[in-house]
């Protein structure tokens, strides 16, 4: 076999990859690798409880933001997706009203990005949050609420 053709062999192969996409090799087929960790984005909307379960299924947490380059890039992935909502974020105040803290490990957190007022436990009846896509930053809100999701695990 020539030369090209083994190059026009690794193009079709490369371009099915993309096409496919086949992920990266260390986080497994569906995940996408973003500051060396993995990434799996929801294709559903669904309250918090199921995106927990879902993630955990995946051995992963549901998406806990610690920077603003992160909340960025999640930003950029909610358009690119057509998220209506946002997504779920791993945190709770179901312990102690207005405290927010990791689902995943009951610790406080070191980043946040409230939006102004928030948040604010409307009607008495917000333990949950979400990364709100239409207003760039965090809101509490119902825990019931459909919202897509996103997990996340180490590569
Ligand atoms: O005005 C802020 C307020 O907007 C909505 O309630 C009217 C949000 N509700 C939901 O997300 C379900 C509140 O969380 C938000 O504080
Ligand atoms: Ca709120």
């Amino acid at each position: 076999m020539g030369v090209y053709n083994i190059q026009f062999l690794f193009l079709i192969a490369f371009c099915l990859r993309t096409v496919v996409g086949h992920g990266d090799h260390t986080c497994g087929r569906g995940w996408t690798v973003f500051n060396g960790n993995c990434y799996y984005f929801s294709t559903s909307a669904v309250p918090l409880k199921d995106a927990l379960v879902y993630c955990h299924g995946l051995g992963a947490n549901l998406l806990e933001l610690q920077n603003a380059e992160e909340e960025n890039w999640i930003d950029l992935h909610c358009r690119i997706r057509g998220y209506r909502y946002g997504v779920w974020l791993g945190i709770c105040d179901h312990q102690l009203e207005g405290k927010f803290v990791s689902i995943s490990n009951g610790k406080g957190i070191s980043y946040s990005h409230w939006i102004r007022g928030e948040p604010n436990d409307y009607r008495s009846n917000e333990d949950c949050a979400l990364y709100w896509y239409t207003l760039k930053g965090w809101n509490d809100t119902p825990c019931s609420g459909k919202i897509n999701y996103v997990c996340k695990k180490a590569k």
